[in-house]
């Protein structure tokens, strides 16, 4: 590999950004600017009090109308102990202020921007397509009919870090049930809001708006496979895509799509946001794996997100022997991207 590339972004390089062979962003990591700034706050004794001055901050802020907000007291769900993890959970505080949402920035700082603008209530979600009881329901009379769980789950993002976290919500299988997929249907596509009205960053017109994911059936009905309404025992946060987002532990963190307003069932398969602005790099599959680099950097390990530690990557980020079956027999398919 080439020596010292490491990712900042996974925005291509033909978008209109800094770029990536800039020497800062060469030496040092987003992670570590971030880390940086709250170790300054600390060493000023800003550090509880820091985050007391932020909630009091957040609490002059105007926070946007949260459909989540109404269903609090579904949580804490009870944890399903047959998902845990070796690693520490990433403390809450770090990741509810560390994210990817393009929606609201091409950079990590936009939880204030997401809490203060993303409305999600109302919010209706349409299912449709290859399904025999299609629907269109209000968010909160989905969570409401579904058996929330939590669950520890890894996260292993393309840019080579990672987290931890208590996600709670439910199967995607749960879903399938619910819809009744018809046996034609191989995909499901899902996609987040547009409304650059709302969030600023789909200003950014030269991106693909809205945010399209992707998955198989098969994907879906994987154990695995998991919509998440809520993080650290309440209702998600507007940044981690509320109120409600995917999370599919062993594939790169952009496939698990938030702030989901539509669910189709398909025998097309979907073009993801990020395989339609740069398909070399970002294909539909993106299963982790250590073994296969991304064209610009080396995915042999990750940075832990709160302790900065580099360990090794594992394939399937760990869950191989529940998802590897599914790509028995696939070996000609771009598996790992
Ligand atoms: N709609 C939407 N979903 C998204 C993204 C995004 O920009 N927009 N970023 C993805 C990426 S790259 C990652 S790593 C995770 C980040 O989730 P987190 O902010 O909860 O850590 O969300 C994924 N889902
Ligand atoms: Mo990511």
């Amino acid at each position: 590999m080439p020596a010292a590339r490491r990712p900042s972004s996974l925005a291509a390089p033909s978008l209109h950004r800094r770029p990536s062979w800039a020497v800062s962003e060469a030496q040092v990591t987003p992670e570590d600017v971030f880390l940086a700034r709250r170790k300054i706050l600390k060493g000023l004794g800003l550090g509880a009090a820091g985050l007391a001055f932020g909630t009091a901050f957040q609490m002059k802020e105007a926070r946007a109308a949260s459909a989540a907000e109404k269903t609090a007291d579904l949580y804490p769900a009870e944890r399903n102990g047959a998902y845990s993890i070796e690693r520490d959970i990433t403390p809450e505080e770090i990741n509810s202020s560390y994210n990817n949402f393009y929606e609201f920035g091409s950079h990590k700082q936009i939880a204030d921007a997401a809490r203060s603008s993303l409305v999600t209530d109302p919010w209706s979600i349409m299912i449709d397509g290859m399904v025999d009881k299609p629907e269109t329901v209000e968010f909160e009379d989905l969570v409401r009919g579904m058996p929330l769980e939590e669950r520890l789950y890894r996260h292993r993002c393309v840019e080579a870090w990672s987290m931890t976290v208590p996600w709670t919500g439910f199967p995607v299988s749960a879903l399938l049930d619910r819809v009744a997929p018809q046996a034609g249907a191989k995909y499901i596509r899902f996609e987040t809001f547009h409304d650059p009205a709302m969030a600023s960053g789909q200003k950014q017109s030269w991106y693909p708006w809205p945010y399209v994911e992707g998955i198989t059936i098969e994907e879906a009905r994987n154990e695995l496979a998991f919509m998440v309404t809520g993080a650290y025992g309440k209702p998600i946060e507007a940044q981690f895509g509320a109120p409600i987002r995917l999370a599919l532990p062993w594939k790169y963190g952009f496939k698990s799509i938030k702030s989901i307003t539509r669910i189709s069932f398909t025998d097309q398969r979907p073009v993801s946001f990020w395989e339609e602005i740069n398909a070399a790099e970002y294909g539909f599959w993106a299963n982790v794996n250590p073994d296969v680099p991304h064209p610009r950097w080396s995915q042999a390990s990750e940075r832990i997100l709160h302790t900065r530690e580099e360990v090794p990557t594992v394939i399937y980020n760990g869950y191989g022997e529940q998802v590897a079956g599914l790509y028995a027999g696939m070996e000609g398919e771009a598996l790992y991207r």
